[in-house]
């Protein structure tokens, strides 16, 4: 076995220090609700292993994102047993981050752990908007017993009143679908994809904060483009499309914070761990691009 990687981009010293680092890694193997299939937790060594055999010269921003930093910290994982505890934990941690000024990428792990970045960038940034890509609504007032799961992540989002823009979603229940109409919660299906580059995605991004953070579930993509996830929907979003809506989501927003989840590796079939590693990666090139304007 390769020993656990433990640096984004494999890195050297002068660019992943995080002193001088601009963007923090915060790898979380956050494994607790899952409802089908497992493996999660093994996301964050997957996504850092693929970023190390990554280019690191972007061609379509014409410069190496990684110059202006990018700090791997230690994998985290919350110790209480109690979900709602084990996301105090965890909030803590992302909130020290962006308090020191770091952009922080949180990796995944399952989505239940985004309400704790989401907590930490609102307690630090201030006013923020969630824009949430996934299959799957995850609205659910509680779901298995429990209203920390990840079934139920941006309807605690919409508890704490942040306004939020979900795209790509294909999967949801008649409950949330009824919820997200009474609240107003302005879903673009996956159906729509295909129209939304454009005016649409303008009058979308304009509803939301000037400070955005982005919640990326791995399975808004496609699962003939990423099959390792958990529960995969098909008719899910396509790489250069998603990619262009991302650019002028950092080029619009400035964006304070985001995670990247629910990737359950597959052994010998890399190529879903390389699709997270290069997603983070040209998400910190946009926001290396909107930061150093
Ligand atoms: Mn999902």
């Amino acid at each position: 076995m390769p020993s656990l990687p433990t640096n984004f981009g494999l890195l050297p010293d002068d660019l992943s220090t995080y002193a001088t680092a601009r963007v923090a890694v915060l790898p979380v193997p956050f494994e607790r609700t899952v409802s089908y299939g497992k493996g999660t937790s093994a996301g964050p060594a997957a996504i850092l292993r693929a970023s190390q055999a990554m280019e690191l010269y972007d061609e379509e921003l014409r410069f190496e994102p990684a110059e202006m930093g990018i700090a791997t910290l230690p994998p985290f994982l919350p110790e209480a047993f109690d979900l709602g505890d084990a996301l105090s934990e965890l909030e803590e941690e992302c909130r020290r981050h962006l308090a020191a000024g770091k952009f922080l990428l949180t990796l995944g792990g399952e989505h239940s752990l985004s309400l704790a970045p989401i907590r930490a960038a609102h307690a630090v940034h201030g006013e923020i908007g969630v824009v949430q890509f996934d299959a799957h609504a995850d609205l659910r007032a509680e779901f298995e017993g429990t209203p920390y799961s990840h079934a139920a992540v941006m309807r605690r989002v919409h508890d704490e009143r942040l306004a939020s823009l979900p795209i790509g979603i294909r999967s949801l229940s008649k409950e949330e679908a009824e919820f997200a109409h009474e609240a107003g919660v302005p879903i673009v299906w996956a159906h729509e994809l295909d129209e939304l580059e454009g005016q649409r995605f303008e009058r979308l991004l304009a509803t939301l904060p000037e400070h955005v953070y982005l919640t990326f579930d791995i399975d808004y993509f496609d699962p003939s483009l990423v099959p390792a996830t958990g529960t995969p929907e098909p008719g899910g979003g396509a790489w250069h499309p998603t990619l262009r809506l991302l650019a002028r989501l950092f080029e619009a927003k400035t964006v304070v914070a985001m995670d990247l989840v629910e990737l359950a590796p597959i052994g010998g079939q890399p190529a879903s761990d390389f699709v997270a590693a290069k997603l983070a990666y040209k998400c910190l090139g946009y926001w290396a691009r909107h930061a150093m304007r």
